[in-house]
């Protein structure tokens, strides 16, 4: 099997792990000093969230160089060190590429609005009209409003499924490829194991920019874009990835909310090696729901060959500490993720089964919509580090239980009960994250979701298979 498939991921949102030089913002470096801590732990890949230079309007999601570390992170070299000291411990390392949009601040978008005529313009998408009235109905995420900007200076408007600040990519321009190709090369050839895509289904577009039905209007557009160009791209962009030895991988965010769309992604194996599936994180802890996920997975990815993700937490979503409302939910969780066959992926701080923090409004640094409960945390991205002190900095939006590595070690390096994992590694009778092999890799879904909610138990999957 590839590496991929029977790997443990391990997301990390650098700003949110560990500050080593006291600017309140977790770096690189900080990463690098937690490697041996990580494959104690028995994480195999790391996915490190976005480090590109970046304004931050979106947290490294509007990326402005595609080729360099932003500084708020550190520096290539930093890069370079982090990688070269995580595959001398046999970690994978792979990264966050965004290629639907750039940062309005990205050279290639300066140069495209600059004029009409530029020779850039037509690698972003750009549509007559007048100002009252944008192409179409589509809507932006992050915000309530229309996924149109009016450009006054040249007067048209252009497309962004996100921020303003985030222009959409023109991925029907030859040039938009192939210079995209180009930024996958750079870090394929510094030795990165993979991406992992950001809204990669979102790429391509329909070239009539149809008005999405009135009933679904009110979805972001993001979430509803499928056309069949991107699989053509994507099929490129695995070339790519293919020019290099080893076994680089594709990780495709494909954030839509159906599973049978998702698994087309994959392709016939030509496609996505791996797309995350999201229906379960907004599945209630509820064992005929899970069981019904679970099934649909099998069911729909099955018969594409395609090999199932899991996943409970990320960056832009609640914990499902939080989400579940329990330790002991947590702890059988952190067993149906780990067990399931498929590849799981852990956000840093799931080990230890933190909680979301409640943040006040006017800390607030997280794009959302405008009217979102401020003290909800709706997106888990940014939290202050270890170290970092209130009343300092710009504040990310969670004052935090946010990642502590120092209690992280203390809980589970220790062994000491109170570490998410103790309960169940002991259980296993071994490092849960060292999963058992015949639930994770063989087809034995069936007999995981069979046992939920009668008290759960690795063993008794066993047993059943
Ligand atoms: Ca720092």
């Amino acid at each position: 099997m590839p590496w991929w498939q029977t790997a443990v991921f391990y997301q990390i949102y650098p700003r949110s792990f560990l500050d080593t030089n006291g600017d309140g913002v977790g770096d690189l470096e900080g990463i690098r000093r937690r490697l041996d801590h990580l494959v104690w732990l028995g994480v195999d890949a790391l996915w490190i969230s976005p480090f590109f230079r970046s304004p931050m309007k979106d947290y490294g999601y509007d990326v402005s160089d595609y080729c360099d570390v932003d500084p708020l992170f550190g520096t290539l070299a930093d890069f370079d060190r982090l990688l070269a000291e995580a595959k001398a411990r046999g970690l994978r390392v792979i990264i966050d590429w965004v290629p639907n949009h750039t940062s309005d601040q990205h050279p290639w978008f300066r140069e495209a609005r600059a004029s009409r005529h530029s020779g850039k313009r037509d690698w972003y998408i750009w549509r007559d009209g007048s100002p009252e009235r944008p192409p179409n109905n589509w809507r932006a995420a992050f915000t309530k409003g229309p996924a149109w900007t009016w450009d006054e200076a040249t007067r048209q408007w252009y497309l962004h499924l996100f921020l303003p600040e985030q222009p959409d990519l023109n991925w029907a321009n030859p040039d938009v490829v192939a210079a995209m190709h180009d930024t996958l090369r750079f870090w394929l050839a510094r030795g990165v194991d993979g991406f992992r895509m950001d809204v990669i289904h979102a790429i391509g577009k329909d070239p009539a920019l149809p008005d999405v039905p009135a009933e679904r209007a009110i979805i972001p557009a993001c979430a509803l874009n499928d056309v069949e160009s991107t699989h053509g791209l994507l099929r490129a962009i695995r070339g790519v990835l293919e020019e290099f030895p080893g076994e680089r991988v594709m990780v495709g965010e494909v954030a839509v909310p159906w599973t049978e769309v998702v698994a087309r992604y994959y392709g016939y194996g030509d496609e996505l090696h791996l797309a995350f599936n999201f229906p379960p994180i907004f599945a209630a802890w509820e064992a005929g729901a899970w069981r019904e996920q679970v099934d649909r997975a099998a069911r729909e990815l099955d018969p594409r060959g395609a090999w199932p993700t899991w996943v409970l937490s990320n960056h832009d979503n609640r914990r499902h500490r939080s989400r579940y409302g329990s330790e002991a939910r947590a702890r059988a969780a952190a067993v149906l993720l780990l067990g399931l066959r498929g590849t799981p992926f852990l956000y840093a701080g799931e080990e230890l089964g933190l909680e979301d923090a409640v943040v006040p409004a006017e800390r607030a640094l997280d794009p959302e919509p405008e009217g979102a409960v401020p003290t909800a945390v709706v997106r888990a991205r940014n939290r202050p580090v270890q170290g970092s002190r209130l009343g300092t900095h710009a504040r990310p939006r969670h004052t935090s239980t946010g990642l502590r590595p120092e209690a992280l070690a203390r809980e589970t390096i220790g062994g000491a009960p109170g570490g998410l994992l103790h309960g169940t590694t002991r259980s296993c009778g071994g490092n849960l994250l060292q999963r058992v092999g015949c639930l994770a890799r063989s087809n034995c879904t069936q007999c995981v979701a069979g046992c939920l909610g009668d008290g759960c138990r690795i063993r008794a999957a066993q047993t059943r298979q």
